[in-house]
């Protein structure tokens, strides 16, 4: 069995995260190691989300683990701190033949959480050029890209502009901020643009679904798929797995993706 390394934080209601990360990649018959970089929680009384940072030296000796063990892909979740984000970049500089697929959390529910701007450049100028496939949601391309989407003209030059940061392909997920009845992802790999497009679903338990989506396309990538061909099947994973969420919170529920056959 292949394995894959998820090096997320850990999302307690367990919709997004590092928790869905795990179930996307069991569904897809991989062993999975894990790092560890924050926990988020709701604060009790106001409901906000808060980001508990782990120690940098905890994330550097969860590293350290698993460095020379073999594994098929590395996917990227939140990484939430600069000096979490510059532990990363040292472990991906030494792991120069395992694709690494990385999900710019920069924003949760494209809200934004107040990252500052040094993060937002560290992930274009030192962490994108090391990643294979990026997966950024609308507002993470805005930022990335430093400009807003409102169009599908806008996502291709938004994808265009990450792209030259040095990542092999940007899937943009356009989610349902778009107009119209689809909900629209983009795949630019420095030459064509390919459209991914399924009914938008009208749920408010989709806690997650940028988090599944990303991982399916690492897991499929693990398994061998060409990059198309894994966000192609990531894309009816994630479909299915909104469809089949269920509520948690008053106003949001998580996604829950049945097993694969
Ligand atoms: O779905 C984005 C996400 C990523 N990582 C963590 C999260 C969430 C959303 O809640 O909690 C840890």
């Amino acid at each position: 069995m292949k394995k894959g390394l998820i090096i997320a934080g850990s999302d307690t209601l367990s919709g997004g995260g590092l928790q869905t990360d795990i179930r996307t990649f069991s569904a897809h018959n991989l062993s999975v190691s894990n790092v560890l970089t924050c926990i988020v929680t709701l604060d009790s009384e106001t409901n906000a989300i808060d980001i508990c940072d782990l120690p940098v030296g905890l994330v550097e000796q969860q590293l350290q683990m698993i460095a020379f063990s073999s594994i098929s892909v590395i996917k990227i979740g939140m990484l939430a701190n600069l000096a979490v984000a510059k532990q990363i970049e040292l472990f991906l500089k030494r792991m120069t033949t395992t694709p690494i697929i990385l999900d710019p959390v920069l924003a949760l529910k494209e809200s934004g959480f107040g990252l500052s701007e040094k993060i937002v450049s560290f992930f274009s100028e030192r962490l994108l050029p090391l990643a294979d496939i990026t997966t950024p949601n609308l507002r993470e391309a805005e930022l990335l890209a430093n400009m807003t989407i409102t169009t599908l003209a806008d996502m291709e030059q938004a994808a265009k502009v990450i792209h030259q940061f040095g990542v092999k392909n940007v899937v943009i997920k356009g989610g349902t901020r778009l107009v119209g009845i689809e909900a629209i992802d983009l795949l630019y790999d420095g030459h064509n643009y390919t459209y991914f497009k399924a009914p938008k679903l009208q749920t408010t338990n989709n806690n997650g679904a940028g988090c599944t989506f990303a991982s399916a396309i690492a897991a499929n990538v693990a398994n061998g798929l060409s990059v198309t061909e894994s966000v192609t099947d990531a894309k009816k994973f994630v479909y299915q797995a909104i469809k089949h969420g269920f509520p948690f919170l008053d106003d949001l529920g998580n996604v829950w993706a049945p097993n694969k056959m």
